[in-house]
């Protein structure tokens, strides 16, 4: 069947453009569907994945509306992000400062199996990393890096308590890594799963990993209801190939899905059976208090090998390359999207307990069982479409599949198999995304199509496009085609929840009297320059319209200048920036109650200005300052002046005998 594979292999090169002119699919109401008013809320927050930008886009639904840009694996020189010293040591992982990542699936948080707007967690691809972000400030909080692995893509799926989430490896390396012929792949490489802690802010860690055959591991998904306790993972190229794997992983007419009993191997790790294997990862946290991140780095993980803990991983045959593998609602079915497969196979778990129980084994591959396909299969949707990768559902007995080859989403029903519909959509569906539709209870009521390539669909723009997502509304039986929209990156996977479960919970800002940062100042006349070597520090207050200090001198040429900016706030959206000439790395961008510090090595002497880069109040333009850079020696004294009503406080209270921390050089 090698022609009849390459040829199906040709087809995918070439995305579909069946309908390649722009049309219009939707219906007349579609306007008032998407239309949210002036001064009106959008009913869901959607989180988009960024791509390869590394952040997350943060949609409004159903208008389409760009809320919020959230830096997580790339600097943003938007916020200063990567760039200011507080974050910097969120990028840090073995491989060095980290600058930017490829970041593809948002998850949600879930309890109960039901997204729980706590946290997102979201995949870096190729630094393989998990990371947090908080939901009550939109901020990325902590970012794990995954050893022993290359390519973080089957991540970060959640169980459905948050206990774990994961992160298989796609690429199978030499594990650990080491100096081998690649030709030596069979015999060599390995794949790894990864189960990490997830429900404790802070404390992220590696719980275990597992070693497996080297396929290529490529998406998964908890069970949940009566699959609880399990996660399948998809693998494609079980031929092992490592070269040209566009023809030669595509041989075998099944792949695999591992399914993973992780209760089992918690028994087997309670028991003894892990070994401690070598590792070389990053812990990065952002400390709540100080708003200043620390890594730690750790160099061991439990590491299970199926071997020795049998029960854990059977291997179902799932045909052909499968990409995406979803769960029903009802924890029963096990849907994978096999690229190149012609029908959507559909397993039941409970065939693969009894199939288990019966011991319906179909051989082994490196000690794992390998499952009868008849004997766990409960279904095939026949003729769905053409390359089937995802599958998310309402809640109401369907599911809707994404076609990339086809370009469209195809609605078919749970248990009878049969296809109830289909959408066209424009071009190349990669996911779909329908809110809570991964999880126990779907909330339905849309479903997001984001697409790969976008043609023709807005005002171009040069050779390179945004991407395109469709709104289609799902609520009755045929599918509505109500709104594009562009995305900024491209997201592969998105996740969305009603707006109520977390639009009370934001932080309005941080509390001035909570800020432990090194730098911080809670008043203006705390603000001041100090010098130790060739190191100044300058504390600075920001409030409208000022900065206290605003000059500044004594600096010399050959200093490096930390600039420790403490907007002094305590006011929902009053930010306020910070910019100096010269300055090399970026702006900084610090919400009311935070400190930011920007590092500043001056080249030359001058007289630097710098100013306000938020447009904070009608006297923004006023909101500047001037830092002196003399030459190296000089004797030009430490200045930082403050304003006089700051300069009346520091006497008063120097006259009650309070002790102080007057601005280095005593001010003017
Ligand atoms: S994967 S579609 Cu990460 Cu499907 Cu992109
Ligand atoms: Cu502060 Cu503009």
């Amino acid at each position: 069947m090698v022609g009849a594979v390459s040829s199906l292999a040709a087809v995918t090169l070439f995305y579909s453009c069946a309908v390649n002119k722009t049309a219009n699919l939707a219906s007349g109401d579609a306007a008032g569907k998407v239309y949210v008013p002036p001064g009106s809320y959008d009913t869901y927050y959607a989180f988009l994945s960024g791509g390869y930008n590394g952040q997350i886009g943060v949609y409004g639904l159903p208008s389409g509306r760009l809320l919020k840009f959230v830096s997580v694996f790339s600097q943003n020189p938007e916020t200063g992000w990567g760039y200011n010293e507080e974050s910097k040591p969120m990028l840090q992982t073995t491989y060095g400062f980290m600058p930017w990542d490829d970041s593809h699936h948002p998850e949600l948080s879930q309890t109960d199996g039901v997204p729980d707007g706590r946290w997102l967690f979201i995949n870096g691809n190729n630094t393989p990393r998990v990371a947090r972000v908080d939901l009550t400030t939109f901020e990325t909080t902590e970012i794990l890096q995954i050893p022993n692995s290359a390519g973080g893509h089957a991540s970060p799926f959640t169980t459905p308590n948050t206990k774990y989430i994961v992160s298989a490896t796609r690429f199978s390396v030499p594990i650990p890594n080491n100096d081998v012929a690649i030709e030596s792949y069979k015999k060599n490489f390995k794949g790894t799963l990864s189960f990490i802690t997830a429900d404790q802010p802070g404390k992220m860690d590696i719980a275990f990993q597992i070693l497996l055959p080297g396929f290529n591991y490529d998406l998964g998904h908890a069970g949940k209801g009566p699959s609880d306790g399990w996660f399948f993972f998809t693998s494609y190229n079980s031929e092992q190939a490592n070269e040209k794997l566009e023809l030669n992983a595509s041989q075998n007419d099944k792949d695999f899905i591992a399914a993973v009993n992780y209760r089992q191997a918690e028994q087997c790790i309670a028991e003894g059976k892990a070994r401690t294997a070598p590792a070389d990862y990053f812990h990065n946290v952002m400390d709540e208090k100080s708003h200043q991140a620390r890594s730690e780095r750790k160099s061991t993980v439990k590491m299970l090998d199926p071997s020795s803990c049998p029960g854990m991983v059977y291997y179902l045959p799932t045909p052909k390359s499968p990409h995406g593998v979803d769960i029903d609602p009802s924890g029963e079915y096990i849907v994978a999207g096999g690229k190149l497969a012609t029908v959507i196979p559909v397993h039941s778990f409970s065939k693969l307990q009894k199939a288990i129980a019966d011991k319906q084994f179909d051989g082994e591959v490196e000690g794992i069982p390998v499952l009868k396909y008849s004997a766990t299969i409960a279904g095939e949707v026949q003729k769905p479409g053409l390359g089937p990768l995802h599958t998310e559902f309402d809640g109401k007995g369907n599911a809707y599949t994404s076609m990339f080859i086809s370009s469209e989403i195809v609605k078919w029903k749970l248990g009878t198999w049969e296809v109830l519909d289909r959408m066209p959509v424009y071009y190349s569906v990669g996911h779909l995304m329908i809110p809570g539709g991964d999880s126990k209870k779907p909330w339905g009521q849309y479903a997001l199509s984001l697409n790969k390539i976008t043609k023709d669909r807005y005002l171009p723009t040069g050779p390179e496009l945004a991407q395109s997502a469709q709104l289609i509304d799902i609520s009755g039986d045929k599918m509505k085609m109500l709104l594009d929209f562009p995305t900024i990156g491209e997201p592969h996977y998105a996740q969305a929840l009603p707006a109520e479960l977390i639009k009370d919970k934001q932080l309005k800002y941080y509390k001035l009297s909570e800020n432990t940062n090194a730098g911080v100042v809670r008043a203006e006349r705390e603000g001041g320059i100090s010098r130790q070597g060739k190191r100044v520090d300058i504390k600075m207050a920001a409030i409208r319209s000022h900065f206290a200090p605003d000059n500044l001198e004594g600096v010399q040429v050959g200093d490096t200048v930390y600039f420790h900016v403490t907007n002094i706030e305590q006011d929902w959206d009053i930010v306020h920036g910070f910019a100096v000439l010269g300055a090399e790395n970026s702006e900084l961008i610090v919400a009311p109650g935070a400190t930011r510090t920007l590092k500043w090595i001056p080249k030359a002497t001058g007289v630097y200005p710098f100013y306000c880069t938020d447009f904070c109040s009608a006297l923004h333009q006023e909101m500047q300052g001037y830092v002196r850079v003399s030459p190296a020696g000089s004797n030009t004294p430490l200045i930082a002046n403050i304003s006089k009503k700051a300069a009346a406080q520091i006497a008063k209270s120097e006259k009650e005998g309070h002790e102080q921390h007057a601005p280095a050089g005593g001010g003017r």
